[in-house]
C-alpha cells in the first residue's frame, strides 16, 4: 500500500498488509498448499467441488489470504473425497457490494466459500477477504444458543417460552403506563429484508408506534434525505455498468479499496484499461487516491465548500448543461446565486484545495461524456451531511451527468442489507415500506387495511430517529428498547453516552448472534441465526435484490429473526401466517410498488448470472439498471436543486484541541468486530486500535512509532498506539471505529446532528494528543474464541 516514506507503519495496521500477505502467500502458501491441494485434487472424482479449491491457490497469491484458512481448504478437499459436502449459493453478510458465492459445508461446519460467476451478477469471480474467509464466527464456541434472562444482575439460560413472555411483559408494562411511544425498536441491517419488514410491522401493528429505526441513521441517511428530496429515490441511480465503463469518476469520502473492495477493483480496472479519469477528494490519502489522475486533500468538514466551488467554476466558465438544467430541473437560479461566495480563493482557504485543482476537476468533469459521482461516509457523517449531498447532487444536475447508463450518482451503501432492510422495508420512523410516508392518510389506510387494523390505530406521528432515541432516554421520554442486531455501545457517537442511555432504560431486549457489550445491558437476550443459517433476501448498494440461503443449520436453539418477531407477536395475540420468508416477500409484493415483481421464485430462476434491480413494478418487469432516464421520481418529474451553503463543521480546532480526528474502517475488521474479531486471519493484522498520525506532527509532539498516545476531545478520552504515516495531513489524525477500547467513539459526540437526517458528526472531532503513561498498553481485543491470538506478527504460524 502507500506510505513508502514510513515503512515502519507496515508492521501493523492495514498499511503493508497486501505486500506482506502476498509475500507470505508466495513463500508459504503457494508451496505448501498448492502441492497439498493439487496432489489431492488429481485423485478427486468430482471436478466441480475440487476446482474451486485449486482456484483458491492462485487467489492466495494475488489476494492476500489469511493463513489459517489455507488449512480449511486442505480439510475440505479430503472431506470432499468422502463426497459429503453441501454446496449452497448465498449473498455476502458483510458489506453492501452484494457479492455472492457458494458455501461449502459439512455436518454444520463451514469449510470454505467460493464465488460462482453463474450466480454472482455483481462480483463474478471476485470477493474480498471478508467475504471469502471470515466465517469462523458462525461456528464460534461463544455464539448465543439459548435465550438469556437477567436475574439479580446475572444472566441465566431460559426457554424460548419464558424469554418471549418476559419480553412481552417488559414491553407491555411500559406501554400500559406511558403509551406505545415510550418504547422504541432498532431493526438490523445485517438481517434480511423479510426480517426487517416484520420488525416494522411489529412496531406499528402490535405495539402501535413509529419509533423504529436502524443503523442507516449513523451512516447514509444524509444520502437518503439529500437524494430523495432532489431526485425522488434515496438510492444509487446507476449500477455496475456505470461503475465499470464511465468516462470519469468523482470519488469523495470513500475509502473504496478497504470498505468496498470489489467495487474498487472495477473502478481501478476502468481507469487502467480505458483511461477513465479519476478524481479523489479526501482528507486522507487513501489507497484509491494512488490510482487517481488528481488527488485533492480536503479539510474534514468542508465538503460543501469545494463542491460548491466546482459548481461555481462550471457555471462561471459556461461549462454547465443548459438544456438539461432547463428541461429537467428546478432551483438553478438560486444555486447560481448561492455558489458565488465559493470563489477559488475561499475554497483554498477553507477546504485547502488549490484553485488549479478545482479548475482541472471542474473542466474534466463537465466535459466528460459520462461521469459517476461516488461517495460514502466522508460526505454523510457530518452535522450538515444532507447539505453535502445536495452539493454533489447539484453538481450532477448542473453537468447533466445523471439519468443515463454511465452517468449518475452512486453512494456506496454500508451494511450488507442497509439499502433493503434499512430502508426499502420501512423500519423507519417516517416511512412505511417502500418509502410511503406515515404522515400520509392514504398510506396509513393502505397498511391498516393490509394488517386488518382500524386506520385510527395506525400511528401517525413520525417516530424517533435512532440517534434521537439515545437522547430521548436521557430526557425520560423513552423507557424501553428492543434492539435487533445492532451494537450501539461501540457504534453510537460517544460510547459513554450510549452506555448511560442503555443503563437508564427500564427494559431492554437484545436479539443478536453474540452476547455483545450492548447485550450485556439487556434484561432479555434472544439468540438469532446468522446469515449463513438464514433464508431470505438482501438488497445491495446497486439495488440488486438477491437470495440469502441457509448453508448450515442454526446453532443450538437460535432462531431466524423473522420467526422470533412472529413468535413475539403471538405473545400479544397476533397470529401472522408466515411459514417461510417467501411468504413475507409475497406480502411485500402487494404493498411495496418498487418490489412489486420480486419473488423468491423469480430470484431462484433468474438466468445465469442475471440480477434483478428495483424498481421491479410487475411480475414481468425486467428491473431497472439505471433510473431517471426520462423523468425524476418526483411529483413533477423534475429534479430539485437545494441550497447548501453552510461552510464550517460544528467544531473547529483551537488551542486546547488543535488537531482534527476523523474515524472510519480498515479492510480486515467489520464494525464493532463481533464477526471479524473471531477470525484469526483478520486479527493477525488489526487486533487493537491505533492512531494514524503524520510523521511531522508526531515529531512536533515527540511521538515515535508504536508509542501509546492519550487522545482527548471535548467529549471524552482514550489511549491508542501511534502509527506514523503520511495518509492523514499534519493537522489530522485517524482512529478506527471498530474498537470499544481505544476506538473513535470514546471521543465523538452525540450532538449536534444533521438537521433532516439526524446523522452524527463522526467525521470531525477536535482533539489534543499527548504521550500516555509509560505503562499504558494497546488493548488487544479478546473474545472467547480460543483460537484468537494476540500475536500481531504477521508471520506467526497458524495452528488452525
Ligand atoms: N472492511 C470494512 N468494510 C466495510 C465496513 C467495515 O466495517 N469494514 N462497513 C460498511 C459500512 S456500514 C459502511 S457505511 C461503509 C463505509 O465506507 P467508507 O465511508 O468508505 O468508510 P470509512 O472508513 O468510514 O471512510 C470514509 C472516508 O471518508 C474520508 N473522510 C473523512 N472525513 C471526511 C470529510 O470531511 N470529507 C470527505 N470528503 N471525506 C472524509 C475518510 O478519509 C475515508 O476515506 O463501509 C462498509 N464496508
Ligand atoms: N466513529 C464512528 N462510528 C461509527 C461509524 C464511523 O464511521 N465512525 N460508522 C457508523 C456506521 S456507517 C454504521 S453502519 C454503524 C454500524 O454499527 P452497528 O450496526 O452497531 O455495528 P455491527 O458491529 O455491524 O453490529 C451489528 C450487530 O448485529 C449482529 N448480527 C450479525 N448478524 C446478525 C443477524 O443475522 N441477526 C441479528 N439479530 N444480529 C446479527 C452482530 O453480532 C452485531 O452485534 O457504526 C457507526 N459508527
Ligand atoms: S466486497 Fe463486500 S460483499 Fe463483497 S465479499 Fe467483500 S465484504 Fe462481501
Ligand atoms: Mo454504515
Amino acid at each position: 500500500m502507500s506510505d513508502d516514506e514510513t515503512p515502519d507503519t507496515e508492521k501493523e495496521g492495514v498499511a503493508g498488509f497486501m505486500a506482506r500477505a502476498r509475500e507470505q502467500a508466495q513463500s508459504q502458501a503457494r508451496d505448501a498448499v498448492e502441492e497439498h491441494v493439487q496432489s489431492r485434487a488429481k485423485d478427486a472424482v468430482n471436478e466441480h467441488v475440487v476446482r474451486p479449491f485449486e482456484h483458491k491457490v492462485s487467489d492466495f497469491a494475488g489476494n492476500a489470504m489469511s493463513e489459517g484458512r489455507l488449512f480449511s481448504v486442505a480439510d475440505a478437499v479430503s472431506d470432499y473425497q468422502l463426497n459429503e459436502i453441501d454446496v449452497t449459493d448465498t449473498t455476502c453478510e458483510f458489506c453492501a457490494v452484494g457479492c455472492r458465492f457458494d458455501v461449502y459445508s459439512k455436518d454444520g461446519e463451514i469449510l470454505g466459500k467460493r464465488p460462482n460467476p453463474d450466480k454472482a451478477p455483481i462480483n463474478g469471480i471476485s470477493t474480498c477477504v471478508k467475504g471469502k474467509f471470515s466465517h469462523s464466527y458462525v461456528n464460534s464456541d461463544d455464539r448465543l444458543t439459548q435465550p438469556l434472562v437477567k436475574e439479580d444482575g446475572e444472566f441465566r439460560e431460559a426457554s424460548w417460552d419464558e424469554a418471549l413472555a418476559r419480553v412481552a411483559e417488559g414491553l407491555d408494562e411500559i406501554r400500559e403506563e406511558d403509551g406505545p411511544d415510550a418504547l422504541s425498536f432498532v431493526a438490523s441491517s445485517k438481517a434480511t429484508n423479510e426480517d426487517n419488514y416484520v420488525m416494522q410491522r411489529f412496531a406499528r401493528e402490535v405495539i402501535g408506534t413509529n419509533n423504529i429505526d436502524n443503523c442507516n441513521r449513523l451512516c447514509h441517511s444524509s444520502t437518503v434525505s439529500g437524494l430523495s428530496s432532489t431526485f425522488g429515490f434515496g438510492a444509487a441511480s446507476v449500477g455496475l455498468e456505470a461503475l465499470e465503463e464511465t468516462d470519469c469518476y468523482l470519488l469523495t469520502g470513500s475509502n473504496t479499496t478497504e470498505a468496498h473492495p470489489v467495487l474498487a477493483t472495477r473502478i481501478k480496472q476502468n481507469v487502467k484499461d480505458n483511461d477513465a479519469d479519476l478524481f479523489v477528494f479526501d482528507p486522507r490519502k487513501v489507497q484509491i487516491a494512488e490510482y487517481a489522475d488528481q488527488y485533492s486533500r480536503v479539510e474534514p468538514g468542508y465538503d460543501t465548500t469545494w463542491l460548491n466551488g466546482l459548481t461555481r467554476y462550471i457555471i462561471e466558465n459556461d461549462l454547465h448543461d443548459e438544456e438539461f438544467i432547463e428541461e429537467r430541473t428546478t432551483g438553478f437560479e438560486q444555486i447560481e446565486e448561492t455558489v458565488q461566495k465559493f470563489t477559488p480563493e475561499f475554497v483554498e482557504e477553507k477546504a485547502g484545495v488549490p484553485p488549479e485543482e478545482i479548475a482541472n476537476a471542474a473542466e474534466t468533469i463537465a466535459e466528460a461524456d459520462s461521469c459517476v459521482f461516488g461517495w460514502t461516509l466522508g460526505l454523510t457523517e457530518h452535522s450538515h451531511g444532507t447539505e453535502n449531498i445536495y452539493a454533489i447532487a447539484n453538481l450532477a444536475l448542473v453537468t447533466g451527468h445523471i439519468g443515463s447508463p454511465k452517468s449518475g450518482v452512486s453512494p456506496f451503501r454500508g451494511q450488507n442489507n442497509v439499502q433493503g432492510g434499512g430502508g426499502d422495508m420501512g423500519p423507519l420512523p417516517n416511512n412505511f415500506p417502500g418509502y410511503q410516508p406515515v404522515a400520509d392518510e392514504e398510506y396509513r389506510r393502505k397498511f391498516a387495511d393490509a394488517y386488518d387494523m382500524d386506520v385510527d390505530d395506525m400511528p401517525r406521528e413520525e417516530g424517533y430517529r435512532l440517534t434521537d432515541m439515545f437522547l430521548a432516554v436521557g430526557e425520560d421520554d423513552l423507557r424501553g428498547m428492543f434492539i435487533q442486531g445492532e451494537n450501539p455501545v461501540t457504534s453510537e457517537p460517544n460510547s459513554g453516552h450510549a452506555k448511560q442511555a442503555l443503563e437508564g432504560l427500564d427494559f431492554l431486549a437484545v436479539q443478536d448472534i453474540f452476547l455483545t457489550e450492548t447485550a450485556e445491558h439487556a434484561d432479555v437476550v434472544l439468540p438469532a441465526t446468522s446469515s449463513l443459517e438464514s433464508n431470505g433476501t438482501y438488497t445491495s448498494s446497486t439495488r440488486h435484490v438477491q437470495l440469502v440461503k441457509r448453508a448450515v443449520d442454526p446453532v443450538g436453539n437460535a432462531k431466524p429473526d423473522w420467526q422470533i418477531t412472529k413468535e413475539l407477536a403471538a405473545e400479544f395475540g397476533y397470529e401472522w401466517e408466515y411459514d417461510h420468508p417467501s411468504d413475507i416477500m409475497d406480502e411485500v409484493n402487494d404493498l411495496v410498488p418498487i418490489y412489486g415483481g420480486i419473488t423468491h421464485e423469480r430470484l431462484e430462476n433468474l438466468d445465469d448470472g442475471d440480477g434483478l434491480q428495483w424498481p421491479v413494478w410487475e411480475d414481468d418487469h425486467p428491473g431497472t439498471p439505471y433510473t431517471y432516464e426520462d423523468e425524476f421520481q418526483t411529483p413533477s418529474g423534475l429534479a430539485h436543486m437545494h441550497v447548501c451553503d453552510t461552510v464550517d463543521p460544528s467544531e473547529t480546532p483551537d488551542e486546547d484541541y488543535p488537531l482534527v480526528m476523523t474515524s472510519g474502517r480498515v479492510l480486515y475488521q467489520y464494525h464493532t468486530g463481533t464477526m471479524t474479531f473471531r477470525e484469526e486471519g483478520d486479527m493477525s493484522y488489526n487486533d487493537r486500535s491505533f492512531v494514524e498520525i503524520h510523521p511531522d506532527t508526531a515529531a512536533e509532539y515527540g511521538v515515535s512509532q508504536d508509542d501509546m498516545l492519550r487522545i482527548t476531545s471535548r467529549h471524552g478520552e482514550t489511549t491508542a498506539m501511534a502509527q506514523l504515516t503520511t495518509r492523514p495531513s499534519e493537522g489530522e489524525i485517524f482512529i478506527p471505529m471498530h474498537y470499544l477500547e481505544g476506538g473513535a467513539n470514546n471521543l465523538t459526540k452525540e450532538e449536534p446532528l444533521d438537521g433532516p437526517a439526524r446523522t452524527p458528526e463522526y467525521k470531525v472531532t477536535d482533539v489534543q494528543i499527548s504521550l500516555a503513561d509509560a505503562d499504558a498498553d494497546g488493548s488487544v481485543v479478546r473474545v472467547s474464541n480460543p483460537d484468537a491470538t494476540d500475536e500481531t506478527d504477521a508471520d506467526a504460524p497458524s495452528d488452525d
